[in-house]
């Protein structure tokens, strides 16, 4: 199993590199990494690490700016990644941190940490637990600020 990482120099966090030292700590699994300008490379990158590298799952990470034009351009790369995926019948995992949902710059930090590791972990059981992420159905999972947990308790 080998799973490809795409993130940006746009990004003011480090997303590819927690996302790499979460892998390794759950799958001992192949890793590819390449990084792009902004998210609206990635879905490009992120088809190449399919067809040309043989990934069986790609982790898009990106971090769209907090102004509309940022917003417009997150939109645009999310269907772009979703055009991929069905392109080429393969997950990708979209993490985009939103600069304007974190109130701070350690809050920024700390979130697309976070979100970035517990997506990570989601990317391992797609490919080697699927039956893992049955089991967490309907239960209000959140990546990064807290879950919501399910609706009836
Ligand atoms: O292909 C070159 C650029 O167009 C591409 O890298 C864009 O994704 C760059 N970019 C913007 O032009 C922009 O207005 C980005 C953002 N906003 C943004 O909020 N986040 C990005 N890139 O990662
Ligand atoms: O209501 C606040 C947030 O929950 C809401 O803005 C979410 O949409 C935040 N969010 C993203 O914007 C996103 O691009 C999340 C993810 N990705 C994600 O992968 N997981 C989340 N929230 O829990």
């Amino acid at each position: 199993m080998k799973i490809g990482i795409v993130d940006t120099t746009f990004s003011r966090v480090n997303m590819g590199a927690m996302a790499v030292d979460e892998i390794k700590r759950h799958a001992s699994v192949a890793v590819e990494r390449v990084t792009v300008p902004g998210v609206k490379d990635l879905p490009v990158a992120c088809k190449k690490m399919i067809e040309e590298r043989a990934c069986d799952i790609v982790m898009a990470l990106g971090m769209p700016g907090g102004v509309d034009k940022d917003k417009m351009c997150a939109h645009e790369a999310s269907q772009g990644l979703i055009k991929a995926q069905l392109m080429t019948n393969t997950h990708i995992i979209e993490v985009f941190v939103h600069e304007d949902e974190a109130k701070d710059e350690n809050e920024l930090a700390w979130l697309a940490e976070r979100r970035t590791r517990e997506h990570a972990v989601n990317a391992v059981k797609l490919i080697l637990y699927p039956e893992a992420l049955v089991k967490e159905a309907g239960t209000g999972q959140r990546q990064g600020f807290d879950d919501a947990g399910p609706a009836r308790r």
